[in-house]
């Protein structure tokens, strides 16, 4: 292959095995019956930087349709805002379930 490098490999190849964006993946918030607004409001903008307005928003669709976007990150700040979420609410002892899903 034209333009070997001193490695044995291509200037081709290395485009080939360009390293790939990762995986991202969505963080989803689950309406229950029990969690009040205002517990799942804080949630949302202590581990989501969300402000107060977007952050009610995003609750009241929630208590709405059932489910929620919260944001999308990669594997490992996914897993750990989900886990922040339910350790808060588990520390609140209220039922409020959080989890991700690949984009
Ligand atoms: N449905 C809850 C209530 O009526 C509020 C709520 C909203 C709970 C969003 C969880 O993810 C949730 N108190």
């Amino acid at each position: 292959m034209a333009n070997r490098q001193q490695d044995g490999s291509s200037i081709l190849e290395a485009e080939k095995t360009r390293v790939k964006p990762p995986p991202l993946y969505k963080v989803l918030l689950l309406n229950d019956d029990y969690t009040p607004m205002d517990f799942v409001v804080v949630v949302l903008q202590t581990v989501f930087a969300m402000g107060r307005e977007k952050a009610t928003q995003v609750m009241l669709q929630v208590h709405r349709d059932g489910v929620g976007v919260c944001g999308t990150y990669t594997r490992e700040v996914a897993t750990a805002k989900v886990g922040q979420v339910i350790g808060f609410a588990r520390k609140h002892q209220h039922p409020l379930q959080c989890t991700m899903e690949e984009v």
